[in-house]
């Protein structure tokens, strides 16, 4: 790692929060969020601790809010609660009972409303279920279903007894799941016969029998959902079926009151080489943080429709599907189904359906729907909406005013929001009523987090100048340990930034700069940055160069060994609809990026391709682009690729 990047790319617009909307959010102005911001900076301890107090359910309160010991922070410390309770038994005393909790759409058209007294219910009875097949609190269980309320249920349902839970995506293959499950020590799998994915069903249970097969000795039972009706092979006195065990269970199971410190869940995180992380997340910092980040950030009051179309085997699903929205007693969304050839509008059918007021997606879906053109969207009733959010990857500008301009009508603030799953809950991002937008930009932290650009010794760099995107100071929901592997994780997060003075500072990855205004800059991934005459560049400002283009969807940027340079820029470039691919268009995009930033950026290389290599939650893998780019195999971990039949087609191509 060298030690700054630099930037190329201008962006000058920018958008004020509508009026009304500022009026009524629960941060109004820029004055209040520094107001807020200052206040959690002076004394991040009674911040903390009030928030704590107002906005959640304690068995027993805490003796002191903070220990932090770094790289060890403790939150909450002495203090009791369940997060289950703070999402589910707490509302049950008010009209919230009745109140739609879950709202659910199944990829073939089917669906479901659960009620918070209904969710409180299924989720006793199912923890019930766990217990009676001997799980203990402290036992680590799995989940690998597909994107049904069985998947919230078990969530909430293991939060209840204490059992941390492993989510692991319903699209991982057998090798993928058997490595997590040996690794968290699973003692029990909970799985469907399959799931509907862009149409066809696809199977889980077989996978789980592959990988129990392949050796995962800690686990002792398996519960499997019915969603496809497939055939499966139930093994006696292993196998059960959640339609069978569920209902004999009592609907009574009191939430066990946890230490604030209890861990709450493992979640792997894929490493670019090596096996995943597993970021282990405790109970009460990660309940309070989710809890006012989906609260101030998503504005979100009793009477929204709330919609995070993420899957719940990403962390943005655990924070902003599940544990977020319904600590807040929100109506959450919850959707099966992916834009597909036979229906490329279903993101649209949903939200005119239920009438949608905060919709949050990943730029990949963005970009998706640029490229099937606006007449989708434009062809329904999308006027419910009144806030939008993004989260993944850096959105390209362009993107952004698409977003802003044909789903948000114009009028709808857009939240930007940075975040790992190592943070536990966004870190950098407008308050929408609160703070004004810039495409492209993630703008400010979030009230309590401090957050800073430095060089390699921790400096920081000036500003306008790109570098190392760090934390100062811990928060409520940070990761706490990498599962198992304690030396990984302070490896891993801790030793990057070597400041002088012995201080710590959390770095995960990213390139940033901040500019004149104090707005964040996320300019990408510091193992992508390219290295062309010396000059370090973020893959972030050259790929929205090209998307800025007209007929480009997508792009993605690499660099590859150049005798003269050093690395060269080669750009893979999937153009929007029927565009046709030929030479005269390469050069076209090669003068577009020049006239845009520089010659510095131009790309010595273009290749058309319509697919991209992406992680399940929709991350451009450069890294496998780079092997390609240079014309080498492909190493490291491929697991999280969401289709595998890509690499080949970008081979030949
Ligand atoms: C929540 C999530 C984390 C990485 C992160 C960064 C990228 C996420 C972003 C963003 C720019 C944003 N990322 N949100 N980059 N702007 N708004 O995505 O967690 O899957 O762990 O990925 O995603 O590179 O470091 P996770």
């Amino acid at each position: 790692m060298s030690d700054t990047i630099e930037s190329i790319l201008q962006e000058e617009r920018l958008f004020n929060p509508p009026t009304e909307f500022s009026e009524r959010a629960y941060v109004r102005s820029g004055r209040e969020y520094e107001q807020l911001y200052s206040r959690a900076a002076s004394n991040p301890e009674k911040f903390w601790g009030e928030l704590a107090e107002q906005e959640l359910h304690w068995f027993k309160k805490w003796d002191r809010v903070l220990d932090w010991q770094p790289p060890f922070a403790q939150w909450f410390v002495g203090g009791q609660l369940n997060i289950s309770h703070n999402c589910l038994d707490r509302h049950l005393h008010s009209w919230r009972r009745n109140k739609a909790a879950i709202i659910w759409e199944g990829e073939p058209g089917d669906s479901r409303v659960i009620t918070y007294g209904e969710l409180h219910r299924e989720v006793c009875q199912f923890a019930n279920a766990l217990k009676s097949l001997g799980v203990q609190k402290g036992d680590r269980v799995a989940i690998y279903l597909p994107m049904i309320p069985e998947a919230a249920i078990a969530m909430l349902a293991c939060a209840r007894i204490g059992a941390p839970h492993s989510v692991v995506f319903g699209g991982f293959s057998a090798e993928a799941l058997r490595d997590r499950l040996v690794d968290a020590e699973a003692k029990l799998v909970i799985t469907a016969d399959g799931g509907f994915r862009k149409d066809k069903a696809i199977a889980l249970k077989q996978e789980v029998d592959k990988a129990l097969e392949h050796g995962a000795p800690s686990v002792e039972n398996v519960i499997v959902v019915q969603r496809t009706k497939a055939d499966v092979t139930m093994t006696a006195g292993r196998d059960y079926w959640w339609h069978e065990l569920k209902p004999q269970q009592s609907a009574h199971c009191p939430a066990e009151p946890m230490d604030s410190e209890d861990m709450l869940f493992i979640l792997y995180t894929s490493g670019s080489t090596g096996k995943p992380k597993g970021v282990v997340h405790t109970t009460g910092g990660y309940n309070l943080y989710t809890h006012m980040t989906t609260k101030w950030i998503f504005d979100l009051k009793d009477t929204d429709v709330y919609w995070c179309t993420a899957d719940v085997g990403w962390i943005t699903g655990h924070s902003y599907i599940v544990y977020g929205p319904l600590s807040n007693g929100a109506t959450t969304v919850m959707y099966e189904g992916v834009p597909r050839p036979s229906n490329p509008g279903c993101f649209w059918d949903v939200i005119e359906k239920y009438g949608v007021n905060i919709f949050y997606t990943a730029p990949t879906a963005i970009r998706a729907f640029i490229r099937m053109g606006e007449a989708i969207p434009n062809a329904r009733d999308l006027s419910s909406l009144r806030l939008l959010g993004t989260v993944g990857e850096p959105i390209n500008p362009e993107a952004w005013m698409w977003y802003h301009r044909v789903i948000g009508g114009g009028k709808c603030p857009i939240v930007d929001t940075w975040w790992q799953t190592e943070t536990g809950g966004i870190m950098l991002t407008p308050l929408p009523g609160a703070i004004p937008t810039k495409p492209g930009s993630c703008t400010r932290p979030f009230p309590g987090i401090v957050a800073d650009i430095v060089d390699l010794d921790g400096n920081p760099v000036e500003s306008g100048q790109g570098g190392f995107l760090v934390i100062k100071q811990p928060w409520p929901s940070m990761i706490r340990d990498v599962y198992g592997d304690t030396d990984r994780f302070r490896f891993t997060y801790w030793e990057h930034i070597q400041p002088k003075e012995g201080q710590y500072l959390y770095f995960a990855g990213d390139g940033a700069r901040r500019d004149a205004d104090g707005y964040f800059w996320v300019m990408g991934r510091v193992d992508d940055v390219i290295n062309v005459s010396g000059h370090r560049l973020g893959t972030m400002e050259i790929e929205s160069a090209l998307v800025s283009h007209p007929l480009v969807a997508e792009a993605a940027v690499v660099g590859r060994p150049d005798e003269l340079t050093g690395e060269a820029i080669f750009a893979f470039v999937s153009l929007e609809g029927n565009t046709e691919a030929n030479e005269d268009l390469k050069k076209e995009l090669v003068k577009h990026v020049t006239a845009e930033i520089g010659a510095i950026a131009r790309p010595a290389e273009i290749r058309f391709t319509d697919v991209l290599p992406k992680t399940r939650s929709g991350k451009i893998m450069r890294r496998l682009l780079r092997s390609l780019a240079s014309g080498q195999e492909i190493s490291g971990d491929t697991s999280t690729l969401e289709d595998r039949t890509v690499l080949d087609k970008l081979r030949e191509g």
